[in-house]
């Protein structure tokens, strides 16, 4: 009677884009076990079990208060065997077995070292750790010849581990802006991301640049790289060009979450105020900084797209598929049943072309 009814029932829609997700999040003892669970998955070529664990988080960051007992969450999507398995566990005894054995295994700790270096992914770290290299001074001293970003990733490593804070963001926004006004006036530059989002702090910062005519972005990425680096910003930078006209796939069928963009990852070179009392000598921090041109007609599926955060693209890209017959990508919108593109010259115009409540990026922090 009175007392069932103070067990507060939690209802959700199943795909993470139909829900608002903000960076109140009540559970995140609960989501930080699932989420180390995924990074595990992720980090051991085990995709499937890493975006369900994912599925699973997002689900509990989506709550409106925290999590009690289990029996609130009966009739919640997303939510497996495995998953509830772990919840159950937190709740009954504070802490998850598997989760805390995760955290404390050798072979974890020695992936997430050695993928913190900037241009080391799962694979490499794999190899490494099965010739018995767990950490950076093993790495360094076993000779192996690193490429040109991983040796910026050793050399910059604990500066791209430290999280960027919003004052760097928007300082390194000044800057970007400064390089794209000089080389060319007109053209516009939009912060993405985690920034966008809302978020305090990142691992990087995210600018997408494009210019109000048509054809006029052609060329941009290297005239704004060559300023920066002309300045003195760049401690390291590596362009990939386009290749969306060149590509025989076409835009419906991207291959993967990897759009075409010409983009450039950098590491930026920010100076910094001295902290009061510091002993250190160096006035500068590095900064990992991803730089995307899109042309305008692409803008606003570019913008999306770049906002993320990733469960949220995975889930608006499965929501156009299974529910509506379409493929967004970062380029377009493609429409299977009616054989055509979608314009858009907004976000919100995509949102409406899905048939999708539209949601503010501070609310995509699935
Ligand atoms: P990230 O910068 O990796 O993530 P983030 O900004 O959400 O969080 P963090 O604070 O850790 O930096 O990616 C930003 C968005 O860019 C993400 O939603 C996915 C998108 N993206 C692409 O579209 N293509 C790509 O190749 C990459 C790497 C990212
Ligand atoms: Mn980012
Ligand atoms: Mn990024
Ligand atoms: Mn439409």
């Amino acid at each position: 009677q009175a007392a069932a009814a103070e067990v507060q029932m939690f209802s959700v829609p199943s795909y993470a884009c139909q829900r608002r997700t903000t960076l109140e999040n009540h559970n995140a003892v609960l989501t930080d076990a699932l989420s180390l669970l995924a990074e595990n998955a992720e980090l051991s070529d085990q995709e499937g079990r890493g975006v369900a664990f994912r599925r699973a988080a997002a689900v509990l960051k989506a709550l409106p208060g925290p999590v009690t007992g289990l029996t609130q969450l009966r009739g919640l999507p997303c939510l497996g065997e495995h998953s509830l398995r772990v919840i159950k566990d937190i709740l009954e005894n504070g802490a998850s077995d598997e989760v805390e054995s995760t955290r404390q295994s050798e072979h974890f700790k020695a992936l997430k070292v050695l993928t913190g270096i900037f241009g080391v992914g799962p694979k490499t770290a794999e190899r490494w750790i099965r010739e018995g290299i767990h950490s950076l001074i093993q790495l360094r001293e076993s000779g192996h010849t690193l490429n040109r970003a991983q040796q910026a990733g050793l050399l910059h490593y604990d500066d791209l581990n430290r999280p960027v804070t919003r004052a760097e963001a928007d300082a390194i926004t000044e800057v970007v802006v400064r390089a794209v006004v000089a080389v060319a006036p007109g053209a516009e530059v939009t912060l993405t991301g985690g920034f966008r989002r809302g978020k305090l702090t990142g691992h990087d910062v995210d600018f997408l640049i494009t210019h109000p005519e048509e054809g006029r972005e052609e060329g941009l990425m290297s005239k704004v790289v060559s300023w920066l680096r002309s300045q003195g910003f760049l401690l390291y930078e590596k362009t990939t060009r386009n290749s969306y006209l060149e590509s025989t796939e076409g835009p419906a069928r991207p291959a993967s979450n990897m759009d075409r963009f010409e983009r450039c990852l950098t590491i930026f070179k920010l100076d910094e105020d001295q902290r009061p009392g510091s002993e250190e000598t160096k006035l500068w921090r590095a900064v990992r900084v991803d730089l995307v041109v899109s042309p305008i007609s692409q803008f606003a599926f570019a913008l999306l797209g770049w906002t993320g955060s990733k469960l949220f693209e995975r889930e608006l890209r499965r929501w156009a598929g299974h529910e509506k017959a379409m493929s967004l990508s970062s380029h377009a919108l493609y429409d299977n049943n009616q054989s055509r593109y979608h314009r858009a010259t907004s976000e919100e115009e995509i949102f409406a072309h899905l048939g999708l409540e539209f949601v503010p990026p501070s609310e995509r922090n699935a």
